[in-house]
């Protein structure tokens, strides 16, 4: 039987996405679902993505746009028109209106542009591929016994209905969403768990577990449950 994996936040760091898939092996008919998150903060960025746009070839892949993919996009287009498109992050910031470039570089944007080479000081210098990949990705994927976010959801609305807020950026600490009325499972990523442990909740199953801040990758197969961690190093956890 096809499997379908979900993978949490990669954050640029391409060696230990690069092993898990040898692990993984996924083969034409698999499922791979990324949860978000591929940029920003690790060292290679640029070998995330360049990994994502080989396993196209290699599988069934789902990309879903994390929080970081969507800060990218968002000031890219400012540099293409040289707007600042103020009422975007005032819908999912309320007050802090006035997102900065140097809040990206801070959150791990200096990071990406480095992985592109010293000279690459502009979003819009990004190779076309990788720009067109960013740009593609998605908010959400819906399977027939689960759904998969990057961040959370609102039990209630039909993921068509879904805002950014919830779907990009919501934290689970601050709140755990109840079941969604589909009566599906959630896969998400971004609520980053420091324990290294993934949080299950049954019908909410965060699988970020803090890759960036020395913890694991991990990737998990909906229907078995079987799962693999793997630092950052490619080291499977023990
Ligand atoms: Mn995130």
């Amino acid at each position: 039987m096809a499997k379908t994996w979900a993978i949490g936040d990669v954050h640029g760091f391409s060696l230990a996405l690069c092993r898990i898939l040898d692990r993984i092996e996924p083969q034409k008919d698999d499922t791979v679902v990324m949860l978000g998150d591929y940029i920003d903060r690790g060292p290679d960025s640029r070998g995330v993505i360049d990994r994502l746009l080989r396993l196209r070839s290699e599988c069934r892949l789902v990309t879903l746009r994390g929080n970081h993919e969507a800060m990218l996009l968002e000031l890219l287009e400012r540099e293409q028109n040289g707007q600042t498109n103020d009422s975007f992050w005032k819908r999912i910031f309320g007050k802090k209106s006035s997102f900065l470039r140097s809040d990206w570089l801070d959150l791990g944007g200096r990071q990406t542009l480095a992985s592109y080479g010293p000279l690459t000081t502009r979003i819009s210098q990004l190779p076309e591929p990788h720009l067109r990949f960013l740009a593609e990705t998605v908010l959400y994927h819906e399977s027939p016994n689960a759904n998969f976010t990057h961040a959370a959801y609102i039990p209630e609305l039909e993921m068509s209905e879904q805002p950014i807020q919830a779907l990009l950026y919501h934290r689970l600490r601050v709140s755990i969403p109840g079941p969604h009325f589909s009566g599906k499972t959630f896969y998400v990523g971004h609520s980053a768990q420091r324990s290294g442990n993934i949080l299950d909740k049954g019908h909410i199953i965060c699988i970020d577990t803090c890759l960036y801040g020395g913890g694991w990758l991990t990737a998990r197969e909906i229907d078995s449950g079987e799962m693999i961690q793997l630092d950052a190093a490619g080291r499977l956890r023990s």
